[in-house]
Formats: structure tokens, C-alpha cells, sequence
């Protein structure tokens, strides 16, 4: 369901009078407010399939209503949250919860949207009702090669389905690893895994890319063998040029520097991209920025800084993803919080004044280091970037035209009982 272009004109209209007000101050530097709306304008966050219905815990699952039964219907909701936005044109998919029956239809449905399909999951986490082998203990880690052999198949089977959307890249989470001491030996389970990544690398397009998720626990709650930056950056750099590493923010020990592992996975060239989302004890999948937006602001400030230090261009040179999972909210909802969470935190590292950081730091003025970062994070940036939505069509408060136009009332309407087609 579209929103009519009269009706977000209309939102704004109410709306253009206070925005001007808020907005002026920033533009006293107008070249550096320019270049900040025409970064933001072009950075495009992924929603993934997964998180547009609601998810839920290993104690339960209280399903919202109108949410997407098909992968139809879920293009046609990051279609209205890039309307509102205009920084979600992107779709990360999910095989084979979101497996198409129609790639042509579907790909023509995405442009329309504006739309694009960024990196494809794969998934030897679940065993499939037409599975011939299990993943009970691993899928390429697993001491059966017939196992392994599935588990590779499958991740050529994803790469296909990618290449008939128009994706360029491939995330491989694995949730391999052993729940006891003993169970596994570390050596072994890493090269048998390692020799799966090999064939499946062998397999992706020449300008494609491959994502190694890493995770410290679960569904292993003893060793993961992707199981932090470390492991992830071996694989990778064994790899070859086209592995990389994908940071989940709530897939780290307590306490964990993100920032910093950022920092370092991008100096090396090893920097794939990220599942943003935000969490206080494990991976919770909160809403980006709920929990500790300074740690997102520091991560953007990292990334900012290590970008521009290697020259990448910050909309596509890395993959901006969201990982998501919405219990108690509204999941369209929760998603607009995300991405706006997001576009804060990337505003606010572009104001840090680099140079005079810099300097300080060459001085040891410690103090002042900790203002310069302070001074960006403090700043209520959301004009800015209300404006650069404002200009590319978007509306001024996303989250509040989303609820007065009753969109989930409407979807409701016209959708089978809220049933959701994701695994989750
Ligand atoms: C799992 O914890 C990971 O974050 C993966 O990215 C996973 O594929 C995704 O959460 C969908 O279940
Ligand atoms: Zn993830
Ligand atoms: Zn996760
Ligand atoms: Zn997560």
C-alpha cells in the first residue's frame, strides 16, 4: 500500500513552517550543510525481509496484524517505508523463507518501488521440511562431508536466486558450533568449515561479495565457529578479496569496543558491512539507537573517519543492513525508528570537526578530544536530516504520517488474518 503524494504534501504543508524554524541554524555553514544532505540523501539503509512481521522469543510469538504473507507483500512494505523516508530502498531477502516464485515479476515490482535487493541469506540454521540431512550438529562444520555437501549446495542455490534479483552479495551466517566442551574439536571444525566457504566463494560472480557474520553465542552457548571479528577476518582473508567481515552490533561479548573492531576491520580492507540494531544483554535486535546511540555514533564516527581516510564512498562502498526483531511494536514502526536511528548517528559523525581531532590528539589534549566528539553527539541533527528527506520527497515526521494515515488499519484490511510466511 502506497500513501498518495498529496497526502505526504499535505503532511508536510502542516509541518514546513516549524522545520524552517529548526532548520535554519545548520544552514549558517551552508556548504557543509549541503554536502551532509547530499550524503544522506544518497544512503540507503536494507530492511530485512524477516523483521517486517512480528518475531518473538523461544517463549513465544504474539502476532500483530496485517503483515506480509508473501514476498509481494513484503516489497510493497519497504516500499511505503521508503516512501515515507526515502532512505530504505533497499531489501535484504532471506532463502528460502522469501524464495521467488516469479524473480522477473518480483525485480520489476522492486524498481517501480525504487528498490534494490541487497546481500541474500542463506540459512543451515533451520532444518527444512523437505531437508534430506539435519543441521542438529552443524552444517559446515559438520563431521558428515554429506552434511557439509547440503550446506554448500544451498549456499549455491542462494547465490542463483541473487543473481535473478539483481543482488551482489552473499551474508553467511552460520549458527555452527558446540553447546559442551569436547563436543568438537576447534581445529578441524574451522578447516572443514573453511573448505565449505572455499567451494561456496568459487561460486559467487566476479563482482560479487561474500559477508562471514560472526557471533559469540547462540544458538551454541559453548564455542561458535564464526564466533567473533577474529575468526570472521580468518576466514576472510583466506578467502580472498571478495570475503569480508559483517558486523552485527548485538552479536559481541558484553562491553565489546564495536567501535574499534570497526575501526581496524576497515583499515585492512576487511569491512563487508553491518546488521544494525541495538541490544543491552545479547543479541536482542532492539531498535537501533534504543539502548546506546552513543555507541552508534561512535561506530559512524569510526567509519566516517576510516572512509574517507581510504577514500570509499560511504553509500555503497560497505553494506548498510538492518537485523531486527520486533516484539512489542508495530514492525513498520520500530523499522522507521531504526533507519532514522541510523541517518542521527551518520549526521552526527559528519559534523565531528576531524581536523581539530586531530590536532588534539596530536597534543594529547585528551579533554578536548572528548568535547569535539561530545559537541557532535550533542547536537539535535534531526533537522538535518528531515531536510534531506523533505527534499527528496519524503515527509518531515515519517512515524507520525505512518500513524495518522492509519496504514496498519488499512493493511489489515486487505491482508489473510496477519499471517506471516517468514521462519521466525
Ligand atoms: C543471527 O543471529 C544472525 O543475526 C543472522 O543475521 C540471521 O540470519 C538473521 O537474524 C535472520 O534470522
Ligand atoms: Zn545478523
Ligand atoms: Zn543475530
Ligand atoms: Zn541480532
Amino acid at each position: 500500500m502506497l500513501l498518495e503524494k498529496d497526502t505526504i504534501l499535505a503532511h508536510n504543508e502542516t509541518r514546513m513552517h516549524r522545520h524552517h524554524q529548526v532548520v535554519a541554524p545548520f544552514r549558517d555553514n551552508f556548504e557543509k550543510f549541503e554536502k551532509i544532505i547530499e550524503l544522506l540523501t544518497r544512503f540507503q539503509v536494507a530492511i530485512p525481509s524477516w523483521a517486517l512481521g512480528t518475531g518473538g522469543t523461544r517463549f513465544g510469538r504474539f502476532p500483530g496484524k496485517g503483515e506480509p504473507g508473501s514476498l509481494e507483500e513484503k516489497l510493497e512494505d519497504v516500499g511505503l517505508l521508503h516512501q515515507l523516508n526515502c532512505n530504505s530502498g533497499a531489501i535484504s531477502l532471506h532463502i528460502p523463507w522469501d524464495i521467488p516464485e516469479s524473480p522477473d515479476r518480483i525485480r520489476s515490482q522492486a524498481e517501480a518501488l525504487g528498490i534494490r535487493f541487497d546481500a541474500v541469506n542463506s540459512n543451515t540454521f533451520q532444518d527444512q521440511a523437505d531437508q534430506a540431512l539435519s543441521y542438529k550438529f552443524g552444517s559446515l562444520q559438520h563431521v558428515d562431508k554429506a552434511v557439509r555437501q547440503q550446506a554448500i549446495q544451498h549456499n549455491i542455490e542462494v547465490i542463483e536466486h541473487g543473481k535473478a534479483l539483481g543482488s551482489k552479495s552473499l551474508t553467511v551466517w552460520l549458527s555452527d558450533g558446540s553447546c559442551f566442551p569436547g563436543q568438537l574439536n576447534f581445529r578441524k571444525a574451522f578447516q572443514r568449515t573453511l573448505e565449505g566457504l572455499q567451494e561456496i566463494y568459487a561460486s559467487l560472480p566476479a563482482d560479487w561479495k561474500m559477508f562471514v557474520e560472526y557471533k559469540a553465542f547462540e544458538p551454541n552457548f559453548y564455542s561458535m565457529s564464526v564466533g567473533d571479528w577474529g575468526q570472521s577476518l580468518l576466514y576472510a582473508q583466506k578467502l580472498g578479496p571478495k570475503a569480508f567481515t559483517l558486523v552485527d552490533l548485538g552479536h559481541h561479548l558484553p562491553n565489546a569496543n564495536i567501535e574499534q573492531i570497526v575501526s581496524l576491520l576497515l583499515m585492512e580492507g576487511k569491512l563487508g558491512g553491518f546488521h544494525f540494531n541495538d541490544s543491552k544483554y545479547g543479541d536482542d535486535d532492539l531498535t537501533v539507537g534504543s539502548i546506546n546511540p552513543y555507541q552508534l555514533f561512535l561506530i559512524f564516527h569510526e567509519l566516517v573517519e576510516g572512509m574517507n581516510a581510504r577514500g570509499m564512498h560511504h553509500a555503497t562502498d560497505l553494506g548498510w543492513m538492518i537485523d531486527a526483531s520486533h516484539n512489542v511494536k508495530d514492525p513498520l514502526e520500530d523499522l522507521l525508528q531504526s533507519v532514522e536511528a541510523i541517518l542521527i548517528a551518520y549526521t552526527q559523525a559528519l559534523l565531528v570537526d576531524a581536523e581539530a581531532l586531530s590536532a588534539a590528539q596530536q597534543q594529547n589534549d585528551v579533554a578536548l578530544c572528548q568535547e569535539l566528539l561530545q559537541e557532535a553527539f550533542r547536537t539535535d541533527v534531526r533537522p538535518i536530516v528531515a531536510e534531506a528527506r523533505l527534499r527528496a520527497g519524503g515527509a518531515l515526521q515519517p512515524l507520525q504520517l505512518y500513524r495518522e494515515s492509519n496504514v496498519r488499519r488499512a493493511l489489515t484490511g486487505h491482508r489473510r488474518s496477519g499471517k506471516l510466511a517468514t521462519g521466525l
